[in-house]
């Protein structure tokens, strides 16, 4: 069983993170997806609309998913690695090459962007038509 694993904040979902999810997927047999905690989101300047509790409960729901653990720091990547035997890590390409140490792990593989989408892009969308 080829094991796959990937990290994100995975807010207001949307077809990004779905197409990330299902390439992920379609590299193995059995994806984990880490999803940062509230308190990880902050770190990385990010506050979340939905908490964890329910961004975990959304990802679990979807076909491509077949398990969800927290992201809670930077450090954790290796032992997650070793921790679930993984054959394969995978993150979008706006973070090429900032996990390549995990090489020495697994195989390491970043993969197009959805272009002209993302949580951002949405929350402004949104500012915008509610002040039309
Ligand atoms: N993504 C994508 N296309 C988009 C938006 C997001 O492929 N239009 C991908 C990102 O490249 C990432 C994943 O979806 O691989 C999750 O994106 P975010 O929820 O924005 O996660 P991020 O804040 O990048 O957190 O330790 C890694 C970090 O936790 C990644």
């Amino acid at each position: 069983m080829k094991t796959v694993i990937t990290y994100g904040t995975f807010d207001l979902l949307h077809v990004g993170h779905i197409n990330i999810l299902r390439r992920a997927k379609a590299m193995g047999d059995y994806l984990i997806v880490a999803i940062s905690s509230d308190e990880f989101n902050a770190l990385k300047g990010k506050k979340a609309y939905y908490s964890f509790a329910d961004r975990k409960e959304i990802l679990e729901a979807i076909k491509y998913v077949d398990k969800v653990i927290p992201e809670d720091n930077w450090e954790q990547k290796v032992q997650d690695v070793q921790k679930y035997n993984v054959d394969q890590f995978v993150m979008g390409h706006d973070w090429e090459g900032k996990f390549d140490f995990l090489a020495e792990h697994c195989e390491v593989t970043y993969l197009p962007r959805t272009e002209g989408i993302s949580t951002t892009k949405i929350k402004e969308d949104l500012m915008t038509q509610a002040q039309k």
